[in-house]
């Protein structure tokens, strides 16, 4: 190449070339640093489940592995599960309600809880040991796997590469064979209820593979016409007959080439494209629900609506429904060198401590996008494992834990500008209505509902087997929390009219178990448990079963105040009012033990495992607000001594949640520390992350990651309704637990309660500015750094603020 010009050319070259290569340069450093936000990435295929990435619609799941030679896809359907309606609850447990009180009121602790393991559980097994599979109380199960099997001959394979696109919500993987550039790109669509995976190549004819169809048991795949394989069964009802119907369908379609049928699989041969369609269905339906057509022909009829469209337009409809959730929040933190290295060398590199503020950000997308693919109204909400499981025994059952997993689900769901995506939550709390009646009356002979640590898909609403995890009567108040949480983020008084019968009804069966304890005569509840941890008292071996747990007082607190509230804001039942305002002010309160810690029971109890994972009587400092840095101080540092004592290591949901805890201490770079436990890729047996950033418990469980995302937004902002609500005023702290490491970014679409939408900047470590928009009318005190500014906002108004303004304004 010449590469003699003229001066001038040159000079103009010596000019134009460095700033083009800055553009250029900034471009691409723009692009992976979105990237390093949004993409999850590999240089190989998924050899296990929890390498492998999750793709989902709310309802119709996929993981993928990303195989060369065969790729495998893990199917799933909220709804598969086996077991059956059953009655756990025993008639007359509620004979043996005053005995159990009386020997907890004698202190006889060790002979209530034997009482209750014997005649206060649930009637049989309950969950089975939480291996109920094949048992009426039942299991989440996997719809079963789909193949593709290649037959691209054996030359090396060069430039593989499998993501997971969280702008987009898909998952695509490249690669080059024999001189053939091959790729596979997936996604579960909403609007269609379909999954579609697209195989191309840039040669026409290269595509040849086989597609079948299966699952672990209890299944039949047959070939329908040429290009269908349909697979149906029955899952297990828990007393060796049929239970939930379902049935799973798959479609092929090709450019060029053919696809046959052959015995049990498809055979597609020198396609230039090929799509493969996969819809399914059970014969779940809620209570109340219209009759859905039989599983065959309801995914018949799926995929039928959608190969009467094409793909592209396909993809359009996916890509719009899902973008109009992931796209109302955004965080953007510095990316490093590690942010641009394939996820699970990042995940090392991050353990091992580089530098990669970006990490914090690409978590808190993956755990807005979980949420967008396994809650959807009109759907269930994400168990355990959200809606992704391989097993027929799938861990602990795939169930809804009460006691921290479900409800921890959503936390970020309001904060994440996803309020829609509460429903099914919102719905399944009042589907446990019914049930939770009948549960009140046999065992407590009290009006409402009640639900205690665990239910089904069946509605079970007994207290489990053994007491330390099955009994806990706080979590009929527990699930509550999201009903009054969805208010209190929407100000929606329609919405409130259907949640407040659930609220009032929940709340009277407290008021009417609700004990008076002799010595400071406060009222408990009893018997109860600070759930899955226990106690020791001189003599005795670990108990659970006790007086009025801190979380019990913590959760009742919540309750009577939000439903009195909700009574005021719809002007009803003032009678109600009045008593749930006067018990609530004689409940137990939070109370400071001997060693400075905030006590976890109403005795100062030692624990038998103080560094136990549950955080059950922090429930106060979060996700309530019962106990805040600025209103109870000396609360506030009592729940910092329990947190110190408890230590950060633990299972991935309990450092997910330690998250929150600190960052409502106002500790960010502690905060940050539990961010990085959380973010330590498993070894063994441990809390942490997995290649795909599935959170393990150990095993894989989802709770993890939600707990964690919402940990992510505790650290940048929190709010808080007014304590004397005629003061309508909101209090929203901004940047109230910044870590070091995040000295600079930006937070675009955060939800505040009260109605708020805000957009906020931080350069240094020091706010740049920040943007308020009301839904409907509100105000509130933003307070930064202690000081705070008064903005008071008509529906649909916003505002700006810069720095300065909070200076001016100190109080
Ligand atoms: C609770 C926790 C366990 C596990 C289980 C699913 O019981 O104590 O760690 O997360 O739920």
């Amino acid at each position: 190449m010449n590469r003699r010009m003229n001066s001038t050319s040159s000079t103009r070259q010596l000019i134009v070339f460095p700033l083009a290569l800055a553009a250029w340069l900034s471009q691409l450093l723009l692009a992976s640093a979105a990237d390093s936000t949004t993409r999850l990435w590999y240089e190989q295929p998924a050899t296990a489940f929890e390498e492998a990435l999750p793709l989902g619609n709310g309802r119709l799941g996929a993981m993928i592995f990303g195989g060369v030679d065969r790729e495998r896809m893990v199917l799933n359907e909220s709804s598969m599960w086996s077991g059956s309606a059953s009655d756990y609850n025993r008639p007359d447990a509620y004979l043996v309600l005053p005995e159990i009180r009386r020997l907890l009121l004698a202190g006889k602790n060790a002979d209530a809880q034997k009482l209750v393991a014997e005649k206060f559980n649930c009637l049989g097994k309950g969950t089975y040991g939480n291996l109920g599979a094949t048992s009426p109380f039942g299991c989440y199960q996997t719809l079963g796997n789909l193949f593709l099997t290649f037959s691209d001959g054996t030359d090396a394979v060069e430039n593989y590469r499998r993501e997971l696109d969280l702008e987009t919500a898909l998952a695509r993987v490249t690669y080059r064979r024999g001189g053939v550039n091959f790729t596979r790109e997936h996604f579960v669509s909403a609007p269609d209820q379909v999954f579609v995976s697209r195989l191309t190549a840039d040669q026409p004819g290269s595509l040849s593979f086989s597609v079948t169809l299966d699952r672990p048991e209890r299944f039949t795949t047959t070939a329908s016409g040429t290009n269908e394989l349909l697979m149906t069964g029955h899952l297990n009802d828990g007393h060796g007959k049929n239970g939930i119907e379902y049935a799973c369908r798959v479609r092929v379609l090709v450019k060029g080439g053919q696809v046959r049928a052959d015995g049990v699989s498809l055979v597609i041969t020198k396609a230039d494209e090929a799509t493969v369609l996969m819809a399914a269905a059970t014969d779940f339906q809620e209570k109340g629900q219209q009759k859905s057509a039989a599983p065959p022909l309801a995914t018949s009829s799926d995929l039928n609506r959608a190969v009467s469209r094409n793909s592209a337009d396909l993809e359009a409809a996916h890509r719009r429904d899902y973008q109009n959730w992931f796209q109302r929040m955004s965080l953007k933190l510095d990316a490093t060198a590690n942010s641009a290295l394939p996820t699970d060398a990042r995940l090392q590199g991050f353990s091992v401590g580089q530098v990669d503020p970006a990490l914090g950000a690409l978590y808190l997308n993956l755990g807005r996008y979980l949420l967008i693919s396994s809650s959807r109204p009109g759907g269930l909400p994400p168990n355990l494992q959200g809606i992704w499981a391989e097993e027929i025994q799938t861990p602990w059952n795939g169930d809804w834990h009460i006691n921290i997993n479900l409800p921890m689900n959503y936390w970020p769901a309001e904060i994440c500008n996803l309020s829609e995506l509460h429903e099914p939550y919102l719905k399944f709390t009042a589907s446990l209505v019914e049930p939770g009646r009948a549960t009140a009356k046999k065992y407590y002979n009290a009006r409402g509902w009640v639900v205690h640590a665990k239910t089904n898909l069946w509605g079970f609403t007994a207290p489990g087997e053994k007491p330390a995890s099955g009994l806990f009567p706080g979590g009929a108040a527990w699930v509550c929390s999201g009903l009054w949480e969805h208010y209190a983020f929407t100000g929606d008084t329609h919405y409130l009219a259907w949640a407040y019968p659930i609220l009032k009804e929940a709340a009277q069966f407290y008021l009417d178990i609700l004990i008076e304890e002799p010595r400071h005569k406060w009222l408990v509840t009893a018997p109860s448990t600070s759930p899955e941890n226990s106690y020791r008292l001189p003599g005795d071996g670990p108990n659970a079963v006790c007086l009025g747990a801190t979380i019990d007082m913590q959760l009742l607190r919540e309750l009577f105040r939000n439903t009195a509230r909700a009574a005021e804001i719809l002007n009803v039942d003032s009678d109600l009012r009045r008593e749930l305002t006067d018990k609530r002010a004689r409940l137990a309160p939070n109370q400071i033990g001997p060693d400075g810690r905030l006590q976890e029971w109403l005795e100062p109890y030692a624990e038998a495992e103080p560094e136990h994972r549950h955080t059950t009587h922090l429930y106060g400092l979060h996700p309530s607000s019962d106990i805040t840095l600025s209103g109870t101080p000396s609360f506030a540092a009592a729940c910092r001594k329990t947190l110190e004592a408890r230590g950060d290591k633990s299972t991935g949901w309990a450092m997910g949640w330690r998250i929150n805890l600190w960052a409502r201490l106002g500790d960010g770079d502690r905060a940050y520390q539990l961010l990085k436990g959380l973010l330590k890729p498993v070894k063994g047996k441990s809390g942490g992350s997995y290649p795909n950033l599935f959170d393990s418990c150990p095993p894989f469980q989802i709770d993890g990651n939600f707990g964690g995302a919402a940990g992510i937004v505790e650290m940048l902002l929190q709010s808080q309704e007014p304590k004397d609500p005629s003061a309508e005023s909101y209090r929203i702290e901004l940047l109230p637990a910044l870590p070091k490491a995040w000295s600079n970014g930006e937070l675009r679409g955060v939800r505040a309660r009260g109605g708020f939408e805000l957009d906020l900047a931080w350069k240094d470590g020091a706010l740049t500015r920040v943007t308020i928009r009301s839904l409907k009318g509100a105000a509130c005190q933003l307070v930064y750094r202690g000081k705070s500014v008064p903005v008071k906002l008509a529906a649909c108004e916003s505002t700006e603020f810069k720095p300065p303004h909070f200076a001016e304004a100190a109080q």
